[in-house]
């Protein structure tokens, strides 16, 4: 059964009219290696952290600031939330199709809350007060000029004739006004900034250019031909102490004093993967060969036939199974991995509508072997631009959570870097020294749980 609503009654929670403070015991394991009697052991010994939580229920009034605003996610995400606004429906062959929120989590999914005569209860995921997509006041840069609604019936095709220019410090300044113009017009308390432009090369990280973010600074000074567009977006919104998201995959900064989320939506195929290479070894079974094709038509494709850019997604892409691979010290041996190739092809005639196919070959009892094929067909911006919502969404929500463990003296947010939007991305960004986890599912348990113990739910086990 679905309910719209509850509140929690619990000496463990308490609603004030600023905030839901609660009380959160984090049930975990110390691992110890220590030498008994002349043999090294493994010891584990659980233990228990309680962390007090507490969350702001005043909603902002948000505005999203999306680079490649006029490309097919930037246009149909604008357009997908003024159609929920508005409430159109439109006739298609099959039927009257309302304006929905399909395949955004904090808008189309659920929580299971407990039971009731014997019948599970499941609420909205969004249990904390949660800016409403339609409240968004959505803005951009694109370096086309085209207004959205043509915008939104492009797929294709020469574009570049509105870049920003001047030195690259200079983009810097131009975009820090952008972004306080478009504050100060539309009245908005916050505002995020999400990458939904094309894919760059990858950069790499370069000692001296941009492993710091000094370095970085001075490298602008020197106007380095090396900083790339999505990088300084990146800076200004640290230097705004704006939220920066990068939804594609090349890696834009390096030092993070303001949120960062990313790299790279996480739409269609990662997803599958990281469901189903995560319950192959978890059920004890060998992936030894993972190979996935895309074809696609729409400018996103055209924009990765080129090898550079192909490199950054392929990079994206490929690391996706490493985590649910080393977890498995029976199957694989150190270091050994299974065979993964991507290949990603642009095909005009399919325009958006992506192709991507996946063969996934394992081992099983016996030295048998199984095959699985995947073939998904799917509106590539259809998948994207939900997730868009949702991480922008949750960036915001997190910005209004604090934090403390026991023995910490006062509250803090969460690092800048923000492992809780892994979910949505295919190569998440997390801390230095947090592993970074892909299995699907463990992603999802992750936010859900910082969102039930942000209300002094305790984790979900069943
Ligand atoms: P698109 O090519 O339709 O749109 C990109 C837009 O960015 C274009 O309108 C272009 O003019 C603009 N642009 C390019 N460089 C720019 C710059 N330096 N500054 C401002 N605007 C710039 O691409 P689409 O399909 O909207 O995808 C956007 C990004 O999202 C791509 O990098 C893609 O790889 C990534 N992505 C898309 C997914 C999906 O559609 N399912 C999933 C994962 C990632
Ligand atoms: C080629 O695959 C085009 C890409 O931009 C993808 O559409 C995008 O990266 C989605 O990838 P995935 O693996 O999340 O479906």
């Amino acid at each position: 059964m679905f309910i719209e609503n509850f509140k929690v009654e619990s000496p463990n929670v308490k609603y004030t009219d600023d905030e839901i403070q609660s009380v959160y015991n984090y049930e975990t394991t110390e691992l110890v290696h220590e030498n008994r009697n002349g043999t090294y052991q493994w010891v584990v010994k659980p233990k228990t952290v309680k962390y007090e939580f507490k969350t702001d229920i005043h909603v902002p009034k948000l505005g999203v600031m999306l680079v490649g605003w006029g490309g097919n996610n930037g246009s149909t995400l604008t357009g997908g939330v003024i159609a929920n606004k508005e409430g159109i429906s439109w006739a298609t062959k099959d039927k009257v199709q309302q304006a929905n929120y399909f395949g955004s989590l904090t808008q189309a999914s659920t929580i299971r809350v407990g039971s009731y005569n014997g019948e599970e209860i499941f609420a909205p995921f969004k249990s904390l007060p949660m800016v409403k997509p339609e409240d968004i006041v959505f803005g951009g840069w694109d370096i086309s000029d085209m207004n959205l609604a043509d915008a939104m019936a492009r797929a294709k095709g020469e574009r570049a004739n509105n870049v920003i220019k001047g030195t690259k410090k200079e983009q810097v300044q131009h975009i820090i006004n952008d972004i306080r113009e478009f504050k100060e017009k539309n009245k908005v308390d916050k505002v995020v900034v999400l990458w939904s432009a094309n894919t760059e090369r990858y950069s790499n990280v370069i000692v001296g250019l941009n492993d710091t973010m000094e370095n970085l600074l001075a490298s602008l000074e020197k106007n380095e031909s090396e900083i790339s567009p999505s990088t300084l977006y990146a800076i200004a919104c640290v230097l705004e102490n704006v939220p920066f998201i990068n939804g594609s995959p090349q890696t834009p900064l390096f030092q993070r004093n303001c949120l960062i989320g990313g790299d790279d939506f996480k739409s269609g195929q990662t997803k599958m993967k990281s469901v189903l290479v995560d319950f192959l070894v978890g059920a004890g079974i060998k992936p030894t060969s993972i190979v996935s094709y895309n074809h696609l038509g729409n400018n996103d494709g055209m924009n990765l036939s080129a090898p550079q850019t192909f490199r950054s997604k392929e990079i994206s892409k490929s690391n996706v199974v490493d985590d649910m691979v080393s977890s498995n010290g029976i199957l694989y041996e150190p270091g050994e991995h299974p065979d993964h190739v991507v290949v990603i092809k642009y095909v005009p005639y399919v325009g958006d509508s992506k192709r991507a196919m996946d063969e996934y070959t394992s081992e099983i009892f016996m030295g048998g072997k199984n095959t699985i094929a995947l073939h998904n067909t799917c509106e590539d911006s259809l998948l994207a631009a939900p997730i868009i919502l949702d991480l922008v969404l949750l960036a915001e929500l997190s910005t209004r959570i604090q934090l403390k463990a026991e023995g910490e003296g006062k509250f803090h947010s969460f690092h800048p870097v923000a492992t809780i939007l892994s979910y949505l991305t295919k190569a998440p960004l997390v801390p230095p020294g947090t592993p970074v986890v892909n299995a699907l599912s463990k992603q999802r348990a992750m936010l859900e749980n910082i969102l039930r113990a942000c209300i002094g739910l305790a984790p979900e086990t069943t």
